[in-house]
């Protein structure tokens, strides 16, 4: 960790810009998100009548580290658009994963991009589409998924975003889970469970934006 990004981890909210001279230097902007923020929503059913009322919680939740977003990076260089986020742990467990990058341009561009992952089901996708519709933007993203160190990153050429003057973006990763238990009166029951962690606040369910970061 260099100096500036030490002030700014000491500093609480943790957010700084590192705007770096040079042509070859990307614009980044580099946040420490806390650790044990976060949001869990639950609710469990009886397993034989999933359209009962369940029994709901929604808390954020300190013991959670799977998904929990501890550092998170945005990088606007000559070529592309780098989103990485670290986290305190990412396993590749039979939940559903989705890591989720909220981005708009000096356009007015409004994108999402979204990585996900189900080692159960084998399912991996990383799409670009419009925030407005849905719809899916062609693009050629590159993306990582290292459960080793605990990263997810993916690269968005510029021209898929029109080739902009600056960016923001924004940043989050939601899991999905489903399991089975026995209330106490013996009966199975299911619990869904929704987490999710904005990389960029302590916010639940909003995605917080990054500083404009210029193309250098
Ligand atoms: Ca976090």
């Amino acid at each position: 960790m260099n100096t500036l990004a030490r002030l700014g981890a000491l500093a609480g909210t943790a957010a700084l810009t590192l705007g770096l001279a040079g042509p070859a230097l990307a614009d980044t902007f580099t946040y420490y998100d806390k650790a044990g923020d976060v949001w869990a929503d639950t609710c469990t059913y009886p397993a034989d009548d999933p359209m009962a009322d369940g029994e709901c919680t929604d808390a954020r939740d300190s013991t959670i580290a799977e998904g929990d977003v501890i550092a998170a990076s945005i990088q606007h260089n000559a070529r592309k658009i780098v989103l990485r986020v670290r986290y305190r742990e990412l396993t590749r467990d039979t939940d559903f994963h989705v890591f989720l990058g909220d981005i708009r341009t000096n356009e007015h561009l409004h994108r999402g991009v979204a990585v996900g992952y189900d080692s159960e089901e084998g399912v991996s996708f990383a799409d670009l589409f419009r925030m407005s519709d849905g719809n899916d933007v062609r693009c050629s993203l590159g993306r990582t998924v290292d459960f080793t160190n605990n990263l997810i990153e993916v690269r968005i050429p510029r021209g898929c975003l029109s080739s902009p003057r600056w960016i923001q973006a924004g940043m989050g990763h939601l899991r999905f889970s489903e399991t089975e238990g026995t209330a106490e009166d013996g009966t199975s029951t299911v619990t869904e469970a929704t987490y999710f962690d904005d990389a960029l606040s302590g916010y639940y369910s909003t995605t917080k934006m990054s500083p404009k970061l210029f193309r250098n």
